[in-house]
């Protein structure tokens, strides 16, 4: 049977409230966790990713997971262990005691981001690549596809690890022209993840049909993922605000954008 009701973690994020918005229409009922208390909607659960006793009341009943909850940029490895290592292997943990099938995991492009970007007639980037984190955040995403593999293989505990490029509402760099995922698309993505049969552990790059992608859809597309969306429209206002990319300039040479210096550096 098609999963109905879903974990969302780090639902008061960026990305958790776009999918807290547009998820329903698919049909979902969704259970809401952040550490940050979630205005207007009184079931929703406020707990840290190190609360593992709550995440297992969380987690109970629950037909799937969407794992967002973490750090989201470069930050201390300190931290990232904490909440993105640590934390992500407390929910699994969690998942596999409570009997839930499937996480879709919020993996990155960062976990790849050291991958040279195609230029000129280069191929699409394969999903198989071998993966060259760019930060301990993009580390820590590494860390969780193979977590991932883990549990597939050894509890039969399903994943569809989605390595997003940049969703957000609009593409803020010429960058984001290649990796933008739109938030409907992006719910399409996640939806397509939720509802795809015999997924195991399957890694998708997370994206909009987008004129300049970077990367070789066709993993998503396997899972029923028909994206309508094309950054295309803020390609003439991006490019004469910013230029162009330039393939000498490290912070475009890279699938990961500027989080390949050190420190990062805005725009990626
Ligand atoms: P965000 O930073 O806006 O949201 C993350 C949420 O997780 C926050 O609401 C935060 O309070 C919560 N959180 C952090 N640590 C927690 C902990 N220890 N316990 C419980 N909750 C915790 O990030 P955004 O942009 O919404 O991203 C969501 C997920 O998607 C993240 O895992 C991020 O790494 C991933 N992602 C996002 C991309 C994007 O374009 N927005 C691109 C690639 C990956
Ligand atoms: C990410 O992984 C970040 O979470 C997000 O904030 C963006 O920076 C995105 O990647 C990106 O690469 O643009």
């Amino acid at each position: 049977p098609a999963p109905r009701t879903v974990l969302l973690t780090g639902a008061a994020g960026g990305v958790g409230t776009l999918m807290r918005n547009l998820l329903p229409a698919f049909g979902y009922e969704l259970r809401l966790l952040d550490v940050r208390p979630i205005e207007g909607d009184p079931d929703a659960v406020t707990a840290d990713l190190s609360d593992r006793e709550a995440l297992r009341e969380a987690v109970r009943g629950v037909d799937a997971i969407i794992h967002l909850a973490g750090i989201s940029l470069e930050a201390p490895f300190e931290k990232i262990l904490k909440a993105n290592i640590e934390g992500t292997y407390n929910l699994y943990e969690a998942a596999r005691e409570e009997g839930v099938a499937r996480v879709v995991f919020a993996s990155s492009n960062h976990a790849v981001g050291f991958t040279p970007r195609p230029q000129g007639d280069d191929p699409l980037i394969p999903i198989d690549t071998p993966r060259r984190p760019d930060t301990f955040y993009g580390l820590s995403k590494s860390f969780g596809e193979d977590l991932a593999q883990l549990y597939w293989d050894k509890y039969g505990l399903e994943t569809v690890s989605v390595r997003i490029g940049s969703c957000f509402p609009e593409p803020t760099s010429v960058r984001m022209l290649s990796v933008w995922m739109s938030p409907a698309d992006g719910a399409r993505l996640f939806h397509a993840a939720l509802s795809a049969e015999n997924v195991g552990h399957t890694v998708v790059y997370g994206s909009s049909a987008n004129t300049r992608l970077w990367w070789d859809l066709s993993s998503a597309r396997a899972l029923g993922y028909e994206p309508r969306d094309d950054s295309e429209e803020f390609a003439e206002k991006l490019i004469a605000e910013q230029g162009e990319l330039e393939p000498d300039n490290i912070a475009h040479a890279y699938l990961g954008g500027a989080f390949v210096s050190d420190p990062p550096i805005w725009p990626y």
